[in-house]
């Protein structure tokens, strides 16, 4: 039995520096979570999250020493592309990666919480809202917060969005949450050292699409 959750993300090391090769790995099994989901719907989000990683991987590729880590990567496209950057490269990849990533977290985090809305209880919406409220809003303009609001009404309920986790396997819902609160250690700390890098670089924008 192979749960999505069951690809853990590397523990991050002291320094923070994260290992773009263990990352690509990772993230690469996302992506086939749209598929459990039965909805053409999320194809685009599923497209977007794709391509991101696609462009991160094509830089790695190009030598694989050079930007062995993320930080190796900022840090050389930065002096490649000028004034470009960082909207420009795997910079800007990962700039829309690591927020789609955000969003994973904190979904996954408000369901192991438990929050649940009363009057719908069998629903997630209000834990889709909330991690969309805090990772991606304020970076979309109205035509694609109405894009957001459409595909809330295409979302799965509660129970099959904790079994397409599961590869659409039987198991038992606590078995599942406690699952994704393992899975919320790495991933967490890995979603955070990204985010504190943009910061620190000074890399990160705040337009709108
Ligand atoms: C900008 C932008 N990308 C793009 O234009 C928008 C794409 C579609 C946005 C749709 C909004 C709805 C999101 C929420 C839906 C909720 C569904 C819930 C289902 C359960 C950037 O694109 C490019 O990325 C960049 O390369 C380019 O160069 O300006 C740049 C140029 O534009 C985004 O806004 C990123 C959207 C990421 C959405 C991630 C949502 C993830 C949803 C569900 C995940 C489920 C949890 C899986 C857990 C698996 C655990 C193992």
């Amino acid at each position: 039995m192979t749960l999505l959750l069951d690809n853990q993300f590397p523990p991050i090391p002291e320094n923070k520096e994260i290992d773009t090769k263990g990352f690509l790995e990772s993230v690469s099994h996302l992506p086939s979570f749209f598929d459990c989901l039965g909805s053409k719907v999320f194809a685009p989000i599923k497209a977007d999250i794709n391509g991101n990683i696609t462009k991160i991987k094509a830089v790695y590729d190009s030598d694989p020493v050079k930007f062995e880590t993320l930080q190796q990567i900022l840090l050389a496209e930065k002096s490649i592309h000028g004034s470009e950057w960082p909207k420009a490269g795997a910079t800007l990849a990962l700039m829309w990666l690591k927020r789609g990533l955000r969003f994973i977290q904190i979904l996954l985090e408000s369901l192991a919480d438990g929050e649940r809305d009363d009057n719908n209880p069998i629903l997630i919406r209000i834990n889709i809202t909330k991690a969309y409220d805090q990772a991606l809003k304020s970076y979309h303009g109205w035509i694609v917060q109405k894009v957001f609001k459409a595909a809330l009404f295409a979302a799965p309920c509660r129970s099959d969005f904790l079994k397409a986790l599961s590869k659409n396997q039987e198991v038992a819902e606590e078995d599942c949450l406690s699952k994704v609160r393992q899975f919320l250690i790495n991933f967490t700390a890995t979603v955070d050292a990204i985010y504190e890098m943009y910061y620190t670089m000074n890399a990160e924008l705040d337009y709108q699409v």
